[in-house]
């Protein structure tokens, strides 16, 4: 209850805003995008995580209007970097969205026409969607994901391979990216099962003509063995951390 009740006020305050954490090509480490992480800074209560106020959200009706907050913040942010800090930078971020912002039969519309006003290129915008935020309603969901994608808006499907059904939703969702959840990727080095896993959907992906992007790395032997495995984005705290904006954009600043 007071998790809800703080979240209320702070979305009437307009004082959500996500952290970031920069996602970059493995071998040739050049930054590719970002993606926003819900944050939720509360004097008292801390900072709190999105594993516990999403769900919160999303049983008490807040989940709809948090989730256009993030976009907007997103969409601001991806504003400011790319005439300041990423000038000329085909950088892109991507937010999470859950099932019930896809069930808003305006969503594609609103999402859309945000951009548009902030004149921002739908290309900059990846929305991530994860195979359980499908199963609920799965055809107006995918009505919503179609007409983003018509018009330049990029989707990745997040947590690949610890949903069920995956493949069927390879066949009948149109995206572009797969993210390997990072349980495959934690110590996939030692582990023949988890590298024959990574191995097969990067196999997969690529066949399928979809980018990979390999969550959750931490050692430098992650890194390597997933450059051995094929051309990949790499996403993990060996390599960022999520940060807020302006840290974001110091930290790639300074490497290019
Ligand atoms: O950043 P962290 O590991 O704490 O995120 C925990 C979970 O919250 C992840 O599953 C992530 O996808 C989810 N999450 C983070 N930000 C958002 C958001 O803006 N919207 C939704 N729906 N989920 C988010
Ligand atoms: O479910 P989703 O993939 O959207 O969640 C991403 C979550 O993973 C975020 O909460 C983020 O903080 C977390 N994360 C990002 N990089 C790493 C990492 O290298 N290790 C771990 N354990 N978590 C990570
Ligand atoms: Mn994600
Ligand atoms: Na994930």
């Amino acid at each position: 209850i007071r998790v809800e009740q703080e979240l209320r006020r702070s979305l009437m305050q307009n004082a959500l805003a996500p952290d970031y954490q920069a996602i970059y090509a493995g071998k040739t480490k050049q930054l590719i995008g970002f993606e926003a992480l819900a944050r939720f800074r509360h004097p008292e209560l801390g900072i709190v995580s999105p594993g516990e106020f999403i769900p919160i959200a999303e049983d008490s009706g807040l989940m709809r209007e948090l989730g256009y907050a993030i976009l907007d913040r997103t969409i601001e942010t991806i504003q400011t970097w790319q005439s300041n800090a990423l000038r000329n930078h085909p950088f892109y971020i991507a937010v999470n969205v859950s099932a019930i912002q896809l069930e808003d039969l305006y969503f594609a519309d609103n999402v859309l026409a945000k951009l548009e006003g902030a004149g921002v290129d739908p290309q900059r915008l990846k929305l991530e969607v994860t195979e359980s935020t499908l199963v609920e309603s799965f055809k107006s969901a995918a009505l919503q994901l179609d007409k983003l994608r018509q018009n330049g808006v990029r989707i990745a499907l997040d947590d690949f391979g610890t949903g069920y059904s995956s493949l069927s939703y390879l066949r009948s969702l149109s995206i572009d990216t797969l993210k390997i959840d990072r349980s495959f990727v934690a110590k996939l080095h030692e582990n023949e099962q988890k590298a024959a896993i990574i191995k097969t959907v990067y196999e997969l992906a690529t066949q399928l003509k979809l980018s990979v992007v390999a969550e959750g790395v931490e050692e430098v032997e992650e890194l390597n063995f997933l450059n051995n495995i094929g051309d990949m984005a790499i996403q993990g705290f060996l390599l960022a951390r999520p940060m807020p904006a302006e840290q974001a954009i110091a930290q790639v600043s300074q490497h290019h």
